[in-house]
């Protein structure tokens, strides 16, 4: 811990997504997933403190002369078994590890205080950007390597199975075959209000959500909002700006006609890329990003 506290520290505020954020309507929506079944909200975004991975990995020593495109960083915790594996690991690319621009962390501090228990004492990966699964918790080994991390949930879970794989017996055969999951996809969500809510006519209504840039393409720089299925698209108002690595918190007020049947769709859109109406389905259900969508509102006078 001191060793890691006498490198320059770092402050980044970034989002930490769970690649199944969404899972509830892929399944509902689309088709059944296989994973916990995950609303709108497996996201958090905060401040994050601590030394640069970089730096540290820089004072390694010796660290070989290695390719920088084939290498890869592993992170693990063996503090314990987990679910499927005896420790908990993943791993990125050298380049994001060794590379300013990315800014990977290894966190000591969460929103100015020590990282409580449950977010990963004393020490855990950020990784900005990237799904939540490489961001070891307890982290107690960083290795160099020339492949990716053999934990369990590197290798054959947190991936985007192709559609014709239904079963985890298929799913065994491919797993090999498919990259790991690792740079989000851009997103928004209507977080309020909330499907059977109770909204009165004939007011204007205000409707909130989050919206979070696609890997590395951050900041979001526009949400919209639509009543007709994507025919018009009206600008929703982004009070704070977001930072490259974080979310946005973004609000509209919608003043037209209201019935139970209406249906607010929303979409975001980063310095590359803007959310489609696609409905991605794959067996884990991991990386939903189809249009925020709010329906079934009750009404009254
Ligand atoms: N040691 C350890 N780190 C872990 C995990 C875990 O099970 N064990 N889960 C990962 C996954 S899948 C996610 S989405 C994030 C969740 O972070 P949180 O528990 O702080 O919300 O932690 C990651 N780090
Ligand atoms: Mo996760």
């Amino acid at each position: 811990m001191t060793d890691l506290q006498s490198y320059p520290q770092h402050t980044i505020t970034a989002a930490l997504q769970c690649a199944g954020n969404r899972r509830h309507t892929m399944r509902t929506k689309v088709k059944e997933v296989w994973g916990l079944d995950w609303n709108d909200g497996a996201v958090m975004n905060c401040h994050w403190s601590g030394p640069l991975l970089r730096d540290i990995l820089r004072d390694a020593s010796p660290l070989p002369v290695i390719d920088e495109s084939t290498y890869h960083v592993a992170f693990g915790c063996h503090q314990t078994a987990v679910e499927d594996d005896d420790y908990y690991g993943g791993s990125i690319p050298y380049w994001r590890a060794i590379n300013a621009d990315y800014d990977v962390l290894l966190a000591l501090e969460m929103n100015g205080h020590p990282l409580t228990p449950e977010r990963g004492f004393p020490v855990r990966v950020i990784v900005p950007g990237v799904a939540g699964a490489r961001a070891v918790k307890w982290l107690d080994r960083i290795t160099v390597q020339d492949h990716e991390s053999s934990n369990k949930y590197q290798q054959r879970d947190y991936k985007i199975l192709p559609p014709d794989v239904q079963t985890k017996e298929q799913a065994e055969e491919v797993w090999h075959q498919i990259a790991a999951f690792q740079e989000i996809p851009i997103n928004s969500v209507i977080t309020s209000p909330q499907e059977g809510d109770v909204v009165k006519k004939g007011q204007s209504l205000v409707i909130s959500g989050y919206a979070l840039p696609q890997g590395d393409d951050g900041p979001i720089v526009k949400v919209e909002v639509s009543v007709d299925e994507g025919k018009i698209w009206k600008e929703a108002k982004i009070p704070e700006k977001g930072s490259k690595w974080s979310w946005v918190l973004w609000e509209f007020v919608y003043d037209g006609p209201i019935d139970e049947q209406i249906k607010f769709w929303s979409r975001a859109t980063d310095t590359k890329n803007q959310q489609t109406e696609g409905r991605p389905w794959n067996l884990r259900g991991v990386g939903y990003n189809g249009y925020g969508e709010l329906g079934n509102l009750k009404t009254m006078n």
